[in-house]
């Protein structure tokens, strides 16, 4: 067959720790490449698509596009940079060709891109590095450059791997260069500003010398397209009209739609099934076509129970391709029926059904969660990743009109080789301003955190530390108040290690609504003298709902919606004058990290509230189970 008037492919994924402006370089790609019409409009980070990912800003999904350049087609990767999506990124990196490392030009290497790197030396590739964010103000370009060669050293890099391309780049404004010096006349004042509507460059520059050192470097997938068929599924989607879709690089010869092909699983077990569709990618969208051949990314509906790890093969030559790892789970919650006297005003899915039937579906796509029944039918435990790998499950459920109540997040243990308890511990990296990390510092003593290193520079203190992710539930509210909002801080699994013994939790007691009512500025006003607020006056509470927290280790009972007694009319609307301190608002994360096990996130489409599991004083007093004694 004559493969000579093909495209050569070549296949890249862009990694880094998260923000480092892996989606923004993603755009530039796009937008140098002619995949947008002159006149089309084109969004910021077009491949945060899901509504998720553009109200957060980060990148939850990977996802793929392609861009022609000088003959070849390059199918490009855009990679989530946050912890907990670690194993899809593992993934990928198996599937391509080359990784472009992008390091943020002042924030150096990070604890994500210490994995995504070591991932991609293992697999033998020869990453291209991107100092990326050059525009800013504190960058320290060649400091950054060392600390990535002492990270490719520390890595056991190979020589060929050491003699690693190094770029420089401000993809918000669409340029890469070899040389720092050639941004020199660039406006520094309007480049990162993004002055052009696309990130198409500027005064000359552009992406060009990262497309010829891709092409340099790769010089296209080799030419396998005569040899049986042999394509490994790396992930999975889910089409509401075509079913789930398995997502690979054909290995070796080629694929049509209708063909019959056999399909060996990770135990070397084969099966025969039909290929309905096949579908590659061109620039943002997934186009059906008619023949695929190896070296490219291939999409493919039809084949029942198509699972990460599957090698679909040509039926007269069945082969068995190395597993592929999916990480376990860390981390597990219950998900249960909302049953809150307010349950079903807000939601369309509420009955157990409807959650089992949701995360049944879920289950097809995302690799790494699991879902078990528990002892009672209206709730199920799932584990996931991390915290993010959970929440993120939850935020998409009540986007779609899910109602639930979620328990508090809890870590898996495991059993070590000596047969004793372990748990997982995570690497945090910590920055704040020299005069909080002494309070930094015996926080993560009494959470059971190990320092690794400490290091003091231009009033800033770096602090690595392990910490066990039992430890670090609830800390990020406390690290922003110690800092004042000042300290950044990132964390991603490390290992499982020997059980680090009793972590208290949360010491202050929870302040609980007696009765059902509509709040009143009034009595807010005397709650918030013994205890922090956590919502503002007119909002309609229920007997066993959290209204606030205890400056006291100790629940306190209370009646939020008293109104003040008055003698006459024009009295009552002085409760406009009572000013009250700001209330707490609770983000989802931010409501997990905080409830204890006697409490519950209640989660509808429109709220997120805190309860006791157990509603009235009467109930509690009886089961004697509070934290709070
Ligand atoms: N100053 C400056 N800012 C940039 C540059 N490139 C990207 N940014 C900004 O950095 C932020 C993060 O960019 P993203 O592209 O979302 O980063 P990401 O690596 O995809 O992040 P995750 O997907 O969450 O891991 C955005 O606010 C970008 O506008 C740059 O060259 N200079
Ligand atoms: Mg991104």
């Amino acid at each position: 067959m004559s493969i000579n008037n093909r495209k050569k492919i070549i296949n890249i994924a862009v990694i880094a720790h998260v923000d480092a402006g892996k989606s923004t370089l993603v755009d530039a790609f796009l937008a140098q490449s002619g995949v947008f019409r002159e006149n089309e409009e084109m969004a910021d980070r077009v491949m945060d698509s899901n509504d998720l990912e553009k109200e957060r800003g980060i990148t939850i999904y990977s996802k793929n596009c392609s861009v022609l350049h000088d003959g070849y087609k390059i199918n490009i990767v855009d990679t989530p940079g946050h912890a907990d999506f670690s194993s899809e990124v593992e993934r990928i990196i198996k599937t391509v060709d080359t990784v472009i490392l992008l390091v943020d030009s002042s924030e150096g290497p990070m604890p994500q891109t210490r994995f995504v790197l070591q991932k991609s030396l293992e697999e033998g590739l020869l990453p291209i590095l991107l100092i990326n964010k050059i525009d800013k103000k504190d960058a320290r370009i060649e400091e950054v450059v060392d600390e990535v060669y002492e990270l490719f050293m520390d890595l056991e890099a190979t020589d060929e791997q050491l003699d690693f391309k190094i770029l420089y780049g401000i993809a918000r404004q669409g340029i890469v260069v070899r040389d720092p010096a050639e941004v020199a006349g660039v406006n520094i004042e309007t480049a990162g500003k993004k002055i052009n509507k696309r990130p198409s460059g500027q005064d000359g520059l552009s992406l060009l010398p990262l497309f010829d050192t891709i092409i340099e470097q790769v010089k296209g997938y080799p030419d396998y397209s005569d040899e049986p068929l042999r394509f490994q599924i790396s992930s999975l989607a889910y089409d509401d009209y075509i079913g789930r879709l398995g997502i690979g690089r054909i290995d070796r010869g080629t694929i049509h739609p209708a063909e019959t092909i056999v399909i060996v699983d990770h135990e070397g077990k084969s099966r025969s099934d039909k290929i309905n569709q096949c579908f590659s990618y061109q620039g943002l969208k997934r186009v059906e076509a008619a023949e695929i051949s190896c070296g490219d990314i291939c999409v493919v509906s039809g084949i029942k129970d198509i699972t990460i790890g599957d090698t679909i093969c040509h039926p007269d030559h069945p082969v068995q391709m190395s597993s592929i790892k999916i990480e376990e789970p860390t981390m597990s919650m219950n998900f249960m029926v909302n049953s809150s006297p307010f349950a079903g005003r807000e939601g369309k899915f509420v009955t157990s059904r409807h959650i089992k039937d949701r995360l049944e579906k879920e289950l097809e796509v995302n690799v790494g969660l699991l879902l078990e029944a528990t002892d009672s039918t209206d709730a199920f435990k799932v584990s996931g990743r991390g915290e993010l790998h959970l929440s993120v499950l939850i935020e998409q459920m009540r986007r779609e009109g899910y109602e639930l109540a979620v328990s508090k997040p809890e870590v898996i243990f495991k059993e070590n080789d000596q047969g004793k308890k372990s748990e997982p511990v995570e690497e945090v990296v910590i920055e704040v301003p020299d005069e909080y990390s002494g309070a930094i510092i015996s926080e993560l003593n009494i959470r059971k955190g190990m320092m690794a290193s400490m290091d003091a520079k231009n009033g800033r203190t770096r602090l690595v530390y392990t910490v066990p992710t039992r430890g670090l539930l609830g800390l990020r509210t406390v690290f922003m108040n110690m800092t004042h909002g000042e300290g950044t801080m990132v964390r991603r699994f490390f290992a499982y290690e020997k059980y680090k013994g009793e972590i208290s939790g949360r010491s202050n007691g929870a302040v609980i609504a007696q009765e059902e009512g509509i709040t009143t500025a009034y009595a807010l006003a005397n709650i918030a003298e013994r205890a922090e607020l956590f919502l503002a006056p007119g909002t309609h509470v229920y007997e066993g709902m959290i209204v606030g927290l205890n400056s006291r280790n100790e629940d306190m009972v209370v009646n939020p919606s008293k109104a003040k007694k008055v003698s006459n009319i024009r009295a009552a609307g002085s409760d406009e004058a009572i000013k009250l301190p700001p209330h707490r608002l609770f983000t989802l994360e931010e409501a997990l990290e905080f409830i204890n096990d006697d409490e519950l996130v209640e989660i509808t489409p429109q709220n997120i509230r805190l309860r006791k599991r157990l509603l009235t004083e009467r109930e509690r007093k009886k089961s004697g189970i509070s934290s709070h004694k």
